[in-house]
């Protein structure tokens, strides 16, 4: 059995559960022991990163690289393609998510409550936010005809957009391709099951805040 250390508001725990969705593996999910950023569960996982993946004595942190092991380890359905190239492509687009998309998402987190609303910091991370979705518009050029890892943290990132965009008038600009590309990903029983059992918990989260 598979056990992932994950936190229910994640969003790369959500990534992560779509890969295992998506190759109908069992896995079990624990809180970080000691809580999330404590120093017991940094002495387990040292970057403190959530998720992590424990399977037997391999304990690997970081939804990309655990997406990727797992995806060598149950080849089938595979997430990457086998032509080198392609492979790689999926890979750029992958990372476009985790590196440059989400994370100017993640830094209106602390921007939400009115007491903590930095009006100019909306403004500065809709228009890049906005510029994120330009660029991933002239990367993603096809209807995906299978699951890859490419596709499985913009769902998750995109919801958080449905959701923090009204609440926070953030002006963003769908491109019409995207709009039809995230469509045709959410159609993927591993994500639509997702989604569904995730939207909830960012609800709940902000009515925590
Ligand atoms: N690139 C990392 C990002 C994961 C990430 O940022 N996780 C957050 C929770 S959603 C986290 O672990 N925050 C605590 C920390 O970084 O110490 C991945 O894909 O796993």
């Amino acid at each position: 059995m598979l056990t992932i250390y994950t936190v229910p508001i994640s969003l790369y725990c959500a990534k992560l559960r779509i890969v295992l969705r998506h190759k109908e593996l069992d896995w079990e999910e624990q809180p970080p022991p000691g809580g999330y950023g404590s120093d017991e569960y940094k002495s387990l996982v040292a970057s403190g990163n959530l998720p992590a993946l424990i399977d037997g004595s391999i304990l690997i942190a970081d939804s990309e690289a655990i997406a990727e092991y797992l995806d060598e380890k149950y080849p089938v359905p595979a997430m990457l393609p086998s032509n080198l190239g392609r492979k790689a492509k999926v890979r750029e687009l992958s990372r476009f998510h985790d590196t440059r998309f989400e994370p100017e998402l993640r830094k209106l987190f602390g921007n939400i409550t009115l007491d903590k609303r930095d009006v100019r910091l909306n403004k500065i991370q809709a228009t890049k936010i906005n510029m994120r979705l330009t660029q991933l518009s002239n990367i993603v050029d096809s209807t995906p005809i299978r699951l890859t890892l490419a596709h499985c943290g913009y769902p998750i990132t995109f919801a958080w957009l449905d959701i923090l965009a009204p609440l926070l008038s953030l002006g963003i600009k769908w491109p019409e391709n995207i709009i039809k590309w995230r469509k045709e990903i959410e159609k993927f029983p591993a994500i639509s099951i997702e989604l569904s059992e995730y939207r909830p918990k960012i609800k709940e989260w902000l009515d925590s805040l």
